[in-house]
């Protein structure tokens, strides 16, 4: 006679297809920093990209912001295993910011202030896939969560979203970044669970 509620067994993914497979909802936002939170003054910030030819790119604080900014709806999915569905941010888009840039190279360094880094193929930064954020909920980025500015890649597990953003380097190799070297997996796509390798 043994009753089993349905509820008991909590929200199954099959009841979240927004979910990916192994994650479960978060309300809050946790801090995963691996490093102090860098001091990073907004009168010194820059944000740059430099080419395999040299050439690079900048953005003060000033001009970032004098740039076209555009509202993100997304989720967002931790490797450790926590989701959060329906943020919302603004930023500028890596379209905007690649509109002049002239490259051959298929990848992508990601570096942030403090030594942070982490890989990326160039095509997942394009067609309206990434952002440089600077607000999360309508408040500016808070430092803990990567303020002034983070990179936001949502269709990659979020560790590839670089807080405290500083520039990108064009490369021409796949070359593993900080968690990558540490056993992450070198594209971590979620839905396809690309956790660790
Ligand atoms: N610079 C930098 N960026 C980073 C990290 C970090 O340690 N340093 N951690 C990554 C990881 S593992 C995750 S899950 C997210 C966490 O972002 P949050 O602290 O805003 O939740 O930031 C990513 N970006
Ligand atoms: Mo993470």
């Amino acid at each position: 006679m043994a009753v089993i509620s349905r509820g008991f067994f909590g929200r199954k993914r099959e009841e979240n297809p927004e979910l990916p497979p192994g994650q479960y909802l978060t309300e809050d936002f946790p801090v995963l920093s691996a490093g102090p939170t860098p001091v990073v003054d907004l009168a010194d910030w820059t944000f740059s990209i430099q080419t395999e030819s040299g050439e690079v790119h900048a953005w003060n604080w000033e001009q970032l912001n004098a740039l076209p900014q555009e509202d993100i709806h997304t989720d967002i999915h931790c490797v450790t295993r926590w989701s959060k569905l329906g943020t919302t941010w603004s930023g500028v888009s890596l379209d905007t910011l690649f509109a002049g840039v002239d490259t051959t190279n298929a990848y992508v360094m990601v570096h942030s202030y403090g030594g942070y880094t982490t890989n990326m193929p160039l095509a997942d930064l394009m067609d309206g896939k990434a952002w440089i954020a600077t607000s999360f909920e309508g408040e500016p980025l808070d430092p803990e969560h990567g303020g002034p500015a983070r990179l936001l890649v949502p269709h990659l597990y979020f560790w590839k979203s670089a807080k405290w953003v500083h520039g990108l380097r064009m490369v021409a190799t796949d070359d593993p970044g900080f968690w990558e070297q540490n056993g992450y997996h070198i594209y971590g796509d979620p839905w396809l669970e690309q956790r660790y390798w």
